[in-house]
């Protein structure tokens, strides 16, 4: 029986990947759903070869541009309130929520109540609500299987063990492009210059964040609420080879990693396929050729949004929603040449002394404090 698959954000880096892991195994998976924000070409393109039961557009505008074009039986929905709709009442057995920042949030909320499995890249839901998500989780008695390749790597590692005995996490990081750019060189750095990933090619929301290092603080927090472990047991390492893609030690001083040449079919398929491993045949990994592995301290003054994100791990309460959100606004205003790359920690501060911490905040809080960062973040300097 083919499991059917709902892949939310279906033109992006993580959206492609999963379908060219589905096409390698046509009789095990089949689409269900489509979702993209913009691209409708790249979607027509992906509806006619995989003939979806629905597909969910960003606006009306792209909906109107494309109706006519699409699958006969394809139903054709519009913006969040369609992705909530079909999480909530369309077919499908897996959720893969691939979607750019908070706007996956609201849609693995009703995979996990529909008892779905999640197949989650979207880091910044756990990020903004890995409490109340994983509250859910124990009600619905729902899984995430984490993409991310971290994770997914944490999430091998830990297979087979008991979480008691986790002495720390090992996170790593390439480093991104300005590993080794002095500090005093950072604050001229161009939008071409951070969009210039060492090893992984991804969105530009993700690169930038890789570039400031923000990519491994939202991992952190994705970290602890995935693994159930204290941010204390969690060190990020930067290991500019990509090759080891995280770490786990144990109370017996055994570390266990896993490796390969990097490539997200890797976590992508081992997340659809969970507990099986199939056959594919993606990369190879030549260690030889690899030569060496080298790791680093991070740095955090140089990367002070690393240093920010772990600030808000400590705080707690709603203030991941609100780096989070002011992170969102700092990069795309970064991307359209508003502001400099420096910036970006500093619209991000000023939105964590401006917006005041709430404890244990419900949904309704979080989407409140998502809008009101956004708003605020859109317009300071
Ligand atoms: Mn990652």
């Amino acid at each position: 029986l083919q499991k059917k698959i709902f892949l939310l954000g279906s033109s992006g880096s993580i959206g492609v990947n999963t379908l060219k892991v589905i096409r390698n195994f046509e009789n095990k998976f089949k689409i269900a759903g489509l979702s993209v924000n913009s691209n409708s070409e790249l979607l027509l393109e992906q509806a006619r070869e995989f003939h979806p039961e629905y597909v969910i557009v960003g606006n009306k505008k792209i909906a109107d541009e494309i109706k006519n074009h699409l699958p006969i039986k394809t139903k054709l929905l519009i913006g969040q309130s369609g992705l909530v709709e079909a999480a909530k009442n369309f077919d499908y057995d897996i959720m893969v929520s691939a979607l750019v920042g908070f706007a996956g949030l609201a849609p693995t909320i009703e995979a996990i109540k529909r008892n779905k499995r999640i197949a989650l890249a979207n880091k910044e839901t756990l990020v903004v609500a890995g409490e109340i998500i994983n509250k859910l989780l124990d009600e619905y008695k729902s899984e995430i299987i984490p993409v991310d390749s971290e994770h997914s790597a944490i999430f091998q590692c830990l297979s087979g063990e008991e979480n008691k005995s986790v002495r720390r996490i090992i996170l790593t990081a390439s480093g991104g492009p300005f590993f080794n750019k002095p500090e005093n060189e950072l604050k001229n750095v161009t939008v071409q210059d951070a969009l210039n990933h060492p090893t992984w090619s991804m969105g530009n929301k993700i690169t930038i964040d890789s570039a400031t290092m923000m990519n491994k603080g939202l991992e952190v927090i994705e970290a602890k609420w995935l693994f159930k472990v204290s941010e204390k047991k969690i060190d990020v390492v930067i290991h500019p080879q990509s090759i080891i893609h995280s770490m786990v030690e144990f109370d017996d001083c055994s570390i266990k990693a896993q490796l390969s040449t990097p490539d997200m079919k890797i976590p992508i398929q081992y997340a659809l396929t969970y507990p099986e491993r199939l056959n594919s045949n993606f990369v190879e990994t030549d260690l030889i050729k690899i030569g060496q592995l080298t790791f680093f301290n991070p740095n955090f003054n140089k990367f002070r949004c690393l240093k920010l994100a772990f600030e808000v791990i400590e705080a707690g309460g709603i203030s991941p929603c609100i780096l989070n959100a002011a992170n969102e606004i700092a990069v795309d205003r970064f991307l359209k040449n508003e502001i400099g790359f420096l910036q970006i920690p500093e619209i991000i501060e000023k939105a964590l002394s401006e917006f005041e911490n709430i404890t244990s905040p419900d949904l309704e809080d979080i989407f409140e404090c998502d809008r009101l960062v956004r708003i605020f973040a859109a317009k300071i300097n």
